[in-house]
């Protein structure tokens, strides 16, 4: 199992969340497959138990119970507790209510950019490094200068588009401090594949030091 999983960790591991967002994810996903293989296997009992019985008679359970309780109930009831919860992880990251911190995203060929908010009069931008502080709910007001592109940082939360002439705005919440690694998830040209960036999650203080350390580097 170990070696199944070996390749599952590491700075961009969407099973390894550091972030409010691809914790709402990771859950689910566990959640799917280990439902989808339960019921697997027991689709697989069944099967097997109505190949090889000796008994050929109809079964005493009733069709119409098995028809009604697996082709109509039991969608329900996943169905509709997937779109709760779906619509409840999808809200938490969208803008709603306030944002403790804004970071405009702009997305190049094939590089990234990321302005944080003035420090007395200094604009603090940086490219392919973005720097966050923990805890804390940012928005990420992301677009493009050229094509479109998609910013993504599996450990985070989900991936939204960079779209010409579109502000489209992602909230993440990070959880854990560390290094890790996002990158372009939408095919933008020649150099696609190499439009990385690392980010490096703060102790709150440790963030406000490295941002009034920029700004002072800028003046
Ligand atoms: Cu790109």
């Amino acid at each position: 199992m170990s070696v199944l999983l070996g390749g599952c960790g590491g700075p961009m591991s969407a099973l390894e969340p550091a972030g409010q967002g691809a914790a709402d994810i990771a859950w689910i996903t566990w959640a799917m497959l280990i439902g989808t293989g339960v019921f697997m296997l027991l689709m697989s009992a069944f099967w097997l138990h109505a190949v090889y019985r000796r008994d050929k008679r109809p079964l005493a359970i009733g069709t119409r119970f098995l028809l009604l309780g697996g082709g109509v109930v039991l969608p329900l009831i996943v169905i509709t507790l997937l779109l709760v919860y779906g619509v409840r992880s999808g809200h938490s990251m969208l803008p709603i209510g306030e944002a403790d911190l804004t970071v405009e995203v702009t997305a190049f060929q094939w590089y990234w950019e990321f302005e944080y908010p003035e420090v007395d009069g200094a604009q603090v931008v940086t490219t392919d490094e973005l720097h966050l502080p923990v805890g804390q709910r940012i928005d990420f007001n992301i677009l493009t200068a050229d094509v479109i592109h998609s910013f993504w940082v599996p450990v985070l939360g989900g991936k939204v588009d960079a779209i010409p002439g579109r502000t489209n705005t992602l909230r993440l919440e990070p959880t854990h401090t560390g290094r890790f690694r996002g990158q372009c998830a939408e095919f933008c040209g020649a150099l696609h594949a190499h439009m990385a960036f690392d980010v490096v999650v703060h102790e709150i203080e440790d963030f406000e030091d490295w941002l009034q350390e920029q700004a002072g580097a800028q003046r």
